[in-house]
């Protein structure tokens, strides 16, 4: 499953209640008004984090609150604010808020599994827009903290020198929000340097391929455009990073899983032909097995065989055989001869464009 959109509950803590207390000492029968204010309640703030690649975390565990102020005390004691909630999220989040009307389940502490919770509204026009959180760093407070209650010895004046009266804190705000990760493409190109991933991009799409301004990625991904007569278009990235060159046994660059992750489905580029001595099966193999290493859903998300050099004499004979082994009908295709594009761009269609 492609974790790219969760669901949260978020909830600021309430302020602290003020104290009502009198300062009774040895000397002082009499003593005035001490009771301190509450401490403020703790915010739910979402902090960009470029360690963190995905919003998994909050599938399973959807509940975000913070900690309540504490009460004030004697002697003007103030008391301690509620403890913050960090939200970690990956670069390119965009945070929106579910309205409240459009919400079915209360939102109750004690909830716990994420199927307790409404689903995130299919229609987006339903959310509001709260903020697009771009770059490491970048912070929002999603729901403040409540206010501290004042203490009685805030409500002392000349006509009442020993007022018992003292505020209760603030309720801290709360909310629904959706977390939804930018996607760089619809579809993303995995395999070996050379498989002929960049020459095959430049032949389905419409125009050369641009590095696509995404201010989320570090890399540059190439993103091409295959485009429709019916104006239907499907976007497939090129990302840097496997590392060019490198001898077999060099894998996939974590920079580049980082990236891959981002895309809705995965087309594994095979050099069927097994130039360089490379053996089609291992090669496919081996880019299977480090994208599920790097990590379990990924490995599981949708993905298509593209068996590419179809023109070169071997490769006839080992599609045969890869096909065989890994019980899966590749697309054959020779990507510099431009054959085979158009079932390519039938499948992308099918696959990959909505409505
Ligand atoms: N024979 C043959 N060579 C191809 C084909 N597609 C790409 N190549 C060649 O394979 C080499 C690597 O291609 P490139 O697109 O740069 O691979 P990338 O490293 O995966 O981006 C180049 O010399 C291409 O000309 C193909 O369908 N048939
Ligand atoms: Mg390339």
């Amino acid at each position: 499953m492609f974790v790219d959109r969760v669901r949260i509950v978020a909830r600021a803590g309430n302020g602290g209640p003020g104290a009502c207390s009198f300062l009774r000492e040895k000397n002082m029968p009499d003593g005035g008004p001490d009771g301190g204010n509450g401490g403020r309640g703790g915010s739910v703030i979402i902090v960009v984090d470029p360690h963190v690649n995905n919003l998994i975390k909050y599938r399973y565990s959807p509940h975000q609150f913070a900690k309540n102020g504490q009460s004030g005390g004697k002697k003007q004691m103030s008391g301690r604010s509620g403890l913050d909630c960090l939200i970690s999220v990956p670069p390119g989040t965009v945070v929106s808020r579910i309205p409240d009307e459009i919400i079915q389940a209360p939102i109750e502490e004690g909830q716990r599994a994420p199927d307790d919770l409404a689903p995130v509204p299919e229609d987006p026009a339903v959310l509001e827009p709260v903020t697009d959180l771009v770059k490491a760093g970048d912070k929002f407070v999603l729901c403040t903290g409540g206010r501290g209650g004042r203490g009685n010895m805030n409500f002392k004046s000349s006509t009442n020198q020993a007022p018992k009266r003292y505020e209760n804190g603030e309720e801290g705000e709360r909310g629904q929000f959706q977390l939804e990760l930018k996607s760089i493409a619809d579809a993303g190109l995995v395999g070996f340097p050379n498989a002929g991933k960049s020459t095959l991009l430049s032949r389905i799409s419409a125009a050369h391929p641009k590095i696509a301004p995404y201010p989320f990625t570090t890399l540059e991904p190439m993103i091409g455009v295959v485009e429709y007569p019916d104006f239907a278009r499907v976007t497939v990235a090129d990302i840097p990073g496997l590392i060019e060159g490198a001898h077999e046994g060099v894998g996939l660059g974590y920079d580049f899983l980082r990236h891959i992750e981002r895309c809705r489905t995965l087309l594994f580029v095979i050099d069927m032909a097994g130039s360089e001595g490379r053996d089609p099966r291992d090669d496919f193999a081996q880019l299977r097995k480090e994208v599920s290493l790097y990590q379990k859903e990924l490995g599981e998300r949708p993905y298509q065989i593209i068996a590419n050099k179809m023109d070169l004499p071997e490769a006839a004979e080992n599609l045969k055989a890869f096909e065989k082994r890994v019980r899966r009908k590749a697309i054959p295709i020779a990507g510099d001869r431009e054959e085979g594009l158009d079932e390519l761009k039938a499948f992308l269609k099918k696959e990959l464009t909505t409505s």
